[in-house]
């Protein structure tokens, strides 16, 4: 590809790849989660980071100590959703069980919840993923939790993509 084309995908109409890859080099963050793997996934860990943009908000995350599964077919995708619970906290049974429900400020059905993210996918145990949603704004996340989970998400099983346990956590918090 030449420069030309080159710049003509990068700027497209509005430059918007242009301006989204300037907005993660040269600005922090809005809020931020510090991801951490429940006590039977300690190696999980990683960063989901918020950028407020005109046209959404920008999420990328960056996780690794995912598990590796020991056969092809093993699992490697992971759902990934905002719970509207403000702790990563829980019980035996539900490691982080305070993490609550899907984010769903509107009371729609999932995968419609405002906290419904795209899965990752995972690359012997480290992902990587940026996505823009309008779903919801920075400023509304804040406090509440990321949930990565054993599982990947149905897009379908209520109420939440029978996405399998939840491994990995974080709280989202303003920078
Ligand atoms: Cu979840
Ligand atoms: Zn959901």
């Amino acid at each position: 590809m030449d420069m030309n084309a080159m710049n003509s995908v990068t700027n497209g109409e509005n430059g918007f790849i242009s301006r989204l890859a300037e907005l993660i080099l040269s600005n922090p963050p809005a809020a931020f989660a510090d991801i951490r793997g429940s006590e039977a996934y300690p190696d999980i860990e990683g960063s989901v980071v918020f950028y407020s943009e005109p046209q959404g908000v920008l999420v990328l995350t960056a996780v690794t100590g995912l598990p590796v599964p020991d056969e092809p077919c093993g699992n490697t995708i992971h759902a990934m959703h905002i719970h509207q619970g403000g702790s990563c906290s829980g019980n035996e049974e539900d490691p982080f069980a305070d993490a609550g429900s899907h984010y769903n400020p509107n009371d729609c059905p999932h995968p419609q919840h405002a906290g419904d993210l795209p899965p990752i996918f995972a690359n012997n145990g480290s992902a990587w993923n940026a996505v823009l949603l309008e779903r919801f704004s920075v400023d509304e996340v804040i406090g509440k939790t990321v949930i990565i989970h054993s599982s990947y998400d149905d897009f379908t099983t209520q109420p939440s993509g029978n996405a399998g346990a939840k491994i990995a956590c974080g709280v989202i918090t303003t920078v």
